[in-house]
């Protein structure tokens, strides 16, 4: 584990994007189900997901101005849209709007910057019809798992290395019903080199303390939103000012952790003018003091 980790200490700065067709919305990622949204309202959103061409580009540019060395990206948040061409759904990027695989766009941004890649994916599922269903149902959770199993395969078979898995909420499962042990086999058989978080109920690799800075007894990241979201909002605008995210990232540095910190691209893909504007100063501050 230590040889495997030893980068991602080293790096302690990533730079996080959650992008979906929540985004599209502007209301963060939640919105389907703060909003009530049924499955084929929410569904048309789909056909309006046109990232601009070269969107992954300038996220990967800012995070290396930024002073960033990892990214990870919302391959499929709670809402269920897969962003890469996936064989397990026709829910997905690849398929509608767009039609352009992100996730590969994203891997190849990433590493064109000299940045390593993560990749988030979210257990949870409010699109699929077993994603509620499985609780008590053994049938719906066989299919079900298997869906999330096949999914993670095809994140790291298909984009050649993948340096991070960021698992997020295990919901309604337990490890075991996830067959959460065979998952991680199966991950480091894919990808030796690969960490992998906590959020799938196991212990991972590193913890993952959300808006705060605890230090662990273990390796952690602290992840942190520039505004208030992490998918966009567009009605927020309480940008971080880049003295504050100098200050987080400094505490998470002291106290052995490393410090995710999110942008919410708009429905282009385009990234809010004042998380840019945060990014680059707080870049600007690292390089003057030799940090970057
Ligand atoms: C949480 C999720 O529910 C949020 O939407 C977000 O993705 C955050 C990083 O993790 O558990």
């Amino acid at each position: 584990r230590a040889r495997r980790m030893k980068w991602w200490h080293e790096a302690k700065f990533g730079m996080f994007v959650h992008y979906g067709l929540y985004s599209i919305i502007g209301h963060q990622e939640w919105v389907m189900e703060s909003e009530g949204i049924p499955i084929p309202e929410y569904e048309k959103l789909a056909a309006q997901f046109r990232p601009k061409p070269g969107a992954a580009r300038e996220w990967a540019r800012l995070a290396k101005r930024a002073g960033q060395k990892y990214m990870v990206l919302t391959t499929k948040h709670h809402e269920g849209f897969c962003l890469w061409d996936t064989a397990t759904t026709d829910y997905n990027a690849a398929r509608h709007g767009a039609k352009r695989d992100l996730v590969r766009e994203f891997v190849e941004a990433a590493r064109a910057e000299g940045l390593r890649v993560g990749l988030y994916y979210s257990l949870m599922d409010w699109h699929h019809p077993d994603g509620a269903r499985c609780k008590d149902d053994a049938d719906a959770r066989e299919r079900f798992v298997g869906y999330a199993h096949a999914q993670v395969r095809e994140l790291l078979s298909n984009y050649g290395k993948i340096d991070i898995l960021w698992y997020d909420v295990d919901w309604p499962l337990t490890p075991q019903q996830w067959r959460a042990d065979a998952m991680n086999r199966m991950v480091f058989d894919l990808q030796p080199d690969i960490i992998v978080n906590n959020r799938n109920g196991l212990e991972g690799d590193f913890g993952t303390p959300e808006h705060r800075i605890t230090a662990e007894d273990r390796a952690w990241e602290s992840c942190n939103t520039m505004n208030y979201g992490w998918g966009y909002q567009r009605s927020d605008d309480q940008w971080k000012p880049a003295k504050r995210v100098v200050n987080d990232l400094t505490l998470c540095v002291q106290q052995g952790g490393n410090y995710l910190l999110n942008i919410g691209p708009e429905p282009d893909g385009s990234v809010p003018r004042g998380s840019v504007e945060t990014l680059e100063a707080v870049g600007a501050w690292l390089r003057t003091n030799g940090a970057a």
